[in-house]
């Protein structure tokens, strides 16, 4: 059995990938159950040199991946330049773990007491359609680092730049079996993740809704889960700001990836006394957003996922003041023009996720107002804050009940940093130097003396 891939740029199938079976995903647990006893036993730093020649290996191709993210989920070439590198660098980066995973030595009386990071054998990791080589390398890099082995379920919008990730890790080396790439369908192949004995983790990248049954089933068999989920991020603008940069930095920060990104800022929250002449800096910034074939070096925007997604996001805008719009072309693909919403704090648009590119625009007296409008949601995934007022950078970004802040800034994410969410965006840490860890089960031993 197979499913079509589409591209959606064009509307027009683009390949055929292979539907697992439960007992194909059976059979993918038990090869990476008997990979991981090999790799776990390997020297920490034969681990680290394999992970190098993987990333090498994607480095070798990574215009050949970024060419396919473009065709499979209609990201700028430039953008999906950019995603194929730093999968790279997260490889390279965790390649440093083997060698650093070290547990303590602890002053106990009548012996020595160590402890060890022990893999968990088989992570099942499960990501989402919007950005499918970037956030799975958040997990699998990581993952493998520790000691596990790893089964991939990418979603079947957007299969096959994993796919192709996972013959690179072959060419590199890394043991059969070690790292597996599965397509099929969440409640099959995700769903077994949950479910299966074999799996000691799950790391789970989606929808709030989806990631809390997940998190349910795992709860059921007692098995850890790392998830990251939906947002409704602001973008604080106080009237200290440096304003032009604020509204000529504000489309990239929600438009980016058609809105189709956890961390859009897409809701703008603009002190009152400068709320008319920010929304007249940000008008031309939103027209001047190129929006087209993804393919070509200037696009800003390519087309969102899919024909359904179009007509969610569409439907947000039903009874929406509509300030104004940017422009996207005709044609076949799944195409929507940036569109900026004035919102009153109730409205479904200022509070829901849309994952479109859609911003909602409201007004806010004083810090102490910016603070409890950002909290007003169930999210709390990312946020920037612009101000010239570093007393009140520190004091907002403290408020802000947000897993990723940045001042003066729209940046949330560097392999080197963590990140993840609070409330209802996710359980859990992702990248950054503690990562690894995150892979392992503190075991402790007494030795007598
Ligand atoms: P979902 O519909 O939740 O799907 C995410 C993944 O889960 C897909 O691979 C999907 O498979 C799978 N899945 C579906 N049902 C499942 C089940 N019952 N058990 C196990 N797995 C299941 O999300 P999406 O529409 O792909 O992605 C958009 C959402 O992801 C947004 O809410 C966005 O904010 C969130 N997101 C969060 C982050 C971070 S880092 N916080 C990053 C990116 C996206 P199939 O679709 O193939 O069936």
């Amino acid at each position: 059995m197979t499913f079509t891939v589409i591209d959606p740029t064009t509307a027009l199938p683009l390949a055929e990938v292979p539907r697992a079976t439960l007992d194909e995903v059976d059979a993918a647990v038990a090869s990476a159950t008997r990979a991981q006893a090999g790799w776990a036993s390997l020297a920490p730093v034969a681990r680290a040199d394999a992970l190098r020649a993987f990333a090498r290996v994607v480095e070798q191709h990574a215009e050949e991946l970024a060419q396919l993210e473009v065709r499979n989920s209609g990201h700028p070439i430039g953008s999906a330049r950019w995603e194929a590198g730093h999968v790279a660098q997260v490889l390279n980066y965790y390649a440093g773990a083997p060698e650093r995973l070290m547990g303590h030595q602890i002053p106990v009386a009548g012996g020595i007491d160590m402890t060890f990071h022990e893999p968990y054998g088989v992570v099942g990791v499960i990501v989402p359609w919007n950005f499918p080589m970037t956030i799975a390398s958040w997990a699998f890099a990581p993952a493998l680092a520790a000691g596990n082995a790893v089964v991939l379920k990418p979603a079947e919008l957007t299969p096959l730049t994993a796919l192709r990730l996972g013959e690179l890790a072959r060419e590199a080396g890394l043991p059969d079996g070690l790292f597996q790439v599965i397509t099929g369908s969440g409640s099959v192949v995700g769903q077994r993740f949950v479910t299966h004995p074999g799996v000691g983790k799950v790391v789970f990248t989606g929808s709030t809704e989806v990631g809390t049954e997940v998190a349910a089933g795992c709860a059921r068999m007692l098995k850890p889960v790392t998830l990251e989920l939906g947002g409704k991020s602001a973008n604080i603008v106080f009237g200290d700001a440096d304003l032009e940069r604020a509204a000529a930095s504000a489309p990239g920060a929600v438009f980016d990836n058609a809105g189709q990104d956890c961390c859009a800022r897409s809701r703008i929250l603009v002190q009152r006394g400068v709320y008319d002449r920010f929304l007249e800096l940000l008008e031309p910034a939103v027209a001047a957003w190129r929006v087209g074939d993804p393919s070509h070096e200037s696009t800003q925007m390519g087309p969102l996922i899919s024909a359904a997604h179009r007509d969610t996001v569409a439907s947000f805008l039903d009874g929406a003041d509509v300030a104004f719009r940017g422009s996207a072309p005709d044609g076949d693909g799944f195409w929507f023009a940036p569109t900026v919403v004035l919102a009153d704090p109730g409205d479904r648009i200022a509070r829901e996720e849309i994952f479109g590119p859609v911003v909602a625009v409201l007004p806010f007296d004083d810090e102490a107002d910016a603070i409890r409008l950002a909290n007003d949601t169930i999210y709390g995934l990312a946020g920037s804050i612009w101000t010239e007022n570093l007393g009140r950078a520190a004091r907002v970004s403290r408020g802000v009940k947000s897993g990723v802040l940045s001042v003066n800034s729209h940046s949330s994410v560097r392999y080197a940093t963590p990140f993840g969410g609070m409330k209802a965006s996710g359980l859990g840490r992702e990248l950054g130097p503690d990562a690894a860890e995150h892979f392992t089960e503190t075991k402790n031993v007494f030795f007598a003396t």
